[in-house]
């Protein structure tokens, strides 16, 4: 066999075996050394605040420092409270006359 051709089967097992045992704990088809987010299929990788979490699993999407599950508007950093709840931010309502109520 000749050098180039042992070369060639050489490679090809390579790659067979990074296929094979390529770590992706969710199954996302993203390995987990590249994955944003290990343990939840996130095939987008959305990441809004760039801090190198993917939203599927940060607890923080705009990275405002206010929690999602309490920030009215989880993937604006902007804006965090709708105290009336019609839609609208509440800095809205001090800052502009758009919001009356
Ligand atoms: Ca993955
Ligand atoms: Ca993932
Ligand atoms: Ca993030
Ligand atoms: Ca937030």
């Amino acid at each position: 066999m000749n050098i180039k051709l042992k070369l060639f089967f050489y490679l090809i097992l390579i790659s067979v075996s990074s296929l094979i045992f390529a770590d992706d704990t969710d199954v996302d088809g993203i390995d987990d050394s590249i994955d944003n987010c290990v343990s939840v299929s996130n095939t987008d990788q959305l990441d809004t605040d760039s801090d190198g979490i993917g939203n599927a699993c940060d607890a923080d999407d705009d990275g405002d420092n206010v929690p999602d599950a309490i920030d009215a508007y989880p993937l604006d950093s902007r804006y965090v409270a709708d105290s009336d709840g019609d839609g609208l931010p509440d800095v809205w309502t001090s800052q502009t006359l758009l919001d009356t109520d």
